[in-house]
């Protein structure tokens, strides 16, 4: 068997245990900030700025690093109003009919219905697919291994990078979620949608849900 070729790990950045603790505790704060938001201001938001975001998801690591995701960032104004229409009309069927009552009740303290207005509103929708399988050199199809984790993974990156460059963000998951792959002419037989993320500036005085995030102890065990 060959052996797999390398290189050096590139410089890192070498932060003494006092650096370390500190970077550690302000990325808490700054993460302890990020709300998820309904209501979406306007206020444009650079193209730059999300090529970037989307760059910084695109490190993230990845079953066999086959990197089984695509986004499709939306500005486009007729797109975000056909992705609006298409969601609510499921939106409206799974709020009137397919929600078990215990999802609904589940949903209560958010204060969700099937109207999504803030899909027209924010200046970027991005759509996140899962790709379940690539393309060899020759052509052939490659099997992806963990593709839903991978870009579990990257849509987090993705969010915590969008968060950082100071945008509020929305995970939307109308389902189902066909409709995106359509739109967008993205192929149905490679790519599921993951989910459709909403991102801009808040409105202004926007309110968010009281609810309350678990304390370290509830989540973690230190053995
Ligand atoms: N997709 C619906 C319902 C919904 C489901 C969950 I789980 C949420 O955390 C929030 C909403 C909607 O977007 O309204």
């Amino acid at each position: 068997m060959s052996e797999p070729r390398t290189i050096p790990l590139p410089d890192q950045r070498r932060l003494s245990d006092e650096a370390s603790l500190r970077a550690a505790c302000e990325f808490h704060a700054l993460m302890q900030l990020r709300r998820t938001v309904r209501d979406f201001d306007a206020r444009p938001v650079a193209r730059a700025v999300i090529e970037h975001c989307i760059a910084a998801a695109g490190t993230a690591p990845s079953g066999a690093h086959q990197q089984p995701w695509h986004f499709v960032a939306v500005s486009d104004q007729q797109l975000k109003q056909r992705i609006r229409v298409a969601a609510e009309a499921e939106e409206r069927e799974f709020y009137d009919r397919r929600a078990p009552e215990e999802w609904l009740d589940a949903l209560k303290p958010i204060g969700t219905d099937w109207q999504k207005p803030y899909l027209e509103t924010a200046p970027w929708l991005i759509a996140i697919f899962v790709r379940k399988w690539g393309r060899a050199e020759d052509g052939g199809k490659v099997k992806h291994y963990y593709p839903a984790e991978s870009v579990g993974i990257a849509t987090g990156m993705l969010i915590t990078a969008l968060h950082t460059a100071g945008l509020a963000t929305l995970t939307h998951t109308p389902s189902p979620m066909g409709f995106l792959n359509e739109i967008l002419g993205r192929p149905a037989d490679a790519e599921r949608p993951f989910l459709l993320l909403v991102v801009g500036h808040p409105a202004p005085a926007t309110r968010v849900p009281a609810i309350e995030r678990k304390p370290l102890g509830a989540i973690s065990s230190w053995l």
